[in-house]
């Protein structure tokens, strides 16, 4: 009797010897309904009256010693599975941080706030307008002839025949004249649009800034030092400016403005392809006609307005060679600024 208890004792001892020792298939094993222990108690009915209690106590001894020894593997366990746990999804708080892919802004958009923190330097009013425009406000009163060629469907972007796609930001510049008598002296950067093919230097859409002054005694000498002080803010204190003769019909007298090359100082070099000078912008005095169109007196004030390509600049201030790069979004040519 006793070495059958001894045996069970033995061997649910080196069972639970085991870390991994399933418990539930051990306790199955000998205390479940078909276990050994339990069978050995169903066969007591065999023994004699006497020996009856004294096998009783033992296994129930063997029970308690079994289940004690269960309930004390059962904890190890726990706790050996939460020590494992802690460990594997244990946090380094010293690893350093992924660090995260700082972007920057497009360098139309850098060249537009330096530009325009220039002139608000200067104590112009940034104005903005609508990119739909009437055909009123982008030639009519800009003195743009009915017959002149910007205002053929196949330059400008046309939505009806009064209306169309803003070829020029000029229009936001009427409109202030329209609504605030002089002194006037705005900005207007923004958004036009040009029925152009596609290529290196030109796209139906492009950004422009403009400006405008407009008082009693605006001289072409105004002109000249704002522009002159603009080029050396934008492209460095020994640029000098130089105006050539040209026609706008909304300016008279008009200039193409140059500024003396920034790579070479008008040595010539490849940035100015040999000539010391690169083209920047158009300028000039605002026509008699525009002023009238917004009931300014032209005797009494005078004025001088300016437009300038914003990719243009852009693209000889960043050294860039084709126009597309700069709407394809491609972070490899992006970086570069
Ligand atoms: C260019 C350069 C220019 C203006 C724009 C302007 C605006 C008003 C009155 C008079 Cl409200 N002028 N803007 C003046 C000169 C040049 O742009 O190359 N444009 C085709």
């Amino acid at each position: 009797m006793n070495e059958t208890f001894d045996k069970i004792k033995q061997q649910v001892d080196a069972l639970l010897a085991s870390e991994q020792a399933d418990l539930e298939e051990i306790r199955i094993r000998y205390l479940g309904k078909k276990g050994e222990l339990t069978a050995l108690l169903r066969g007591m009915g065999k023994l004699s009256p006497d020996e009856r209690p004294i096998f009783g106590q033992k296994a129930n001894e063997l029970r308690a010693y079994i289940e004690a020894a269960l309930e004390e593997k059962k904890a190890e366990q726990k706790k050996a599975a939460e020590a494992n746990q802690l460990k594997a999804e244990r946090l380094d708080v010293t690893m350093p941080g992924k660090t995260p892919i700082l972007g920057k802004r497009h360098p139309l958009a850098q060249v537009e706030e330096q530009l325009v923190n220039i002139f608000l330097g200067m104590g112009f009013d940034v104005v903005e307008g609508p990119e739909v425009e009437y055909d009123y406000y982008n030639f009519q009163a800009l003195n743009i002839p009915e017959n002149h060629p910007a205002r053929d469907t196949q330059d400008t972007f046309y939505i009806s025949p009064k209306v169309l796609l803003r070829s020029q930001t000029s229009g936001v510049q009427v409109r202030t004249m329209e609504k605030q008598k002089p002194p006037i002296r705005v900005i207007s950067p923004g958004r036009v649009y040009r029925s152009d093919e596609v290529d290196a230097t030109h796209s139906p859409m492009f950004h422009q800034l403009e400006g405008l002054v407009v008082d009693k005694g605006i001289t072409m000498g105004d002109l000249k030092g704002t522009l002159e002080l603009f080029a050396k803010k934008m492209f460095g204190n020994d640029t000098k400016i130089r105006f050539r003769p040209h026609h706008f019909p909304f300016t008279e007298p008009s200039a193409e403005v140059d500024i003396s090359c920034f790579v070479c100082g008008g040595e010539g070099c490849r940035i100015c392809k040999g000539e010391g000078w690169i083209e920047i912008l158009g300028a000039g005095m605002v026509h008699p006609n525009v002023l009238r169109n917004c009931d300014i007196d032209p005797d009494e004030y005078s004025g001088f307005a300016f437009g300038l390509g914003i990719e243009r600049i852009a693209m000889r201030y960043f050294n860039i060679n084709d126009m597309r790069l700069c709407y394809e979004n491609d972070v490899r040519f992006l970086k570069q600024f």
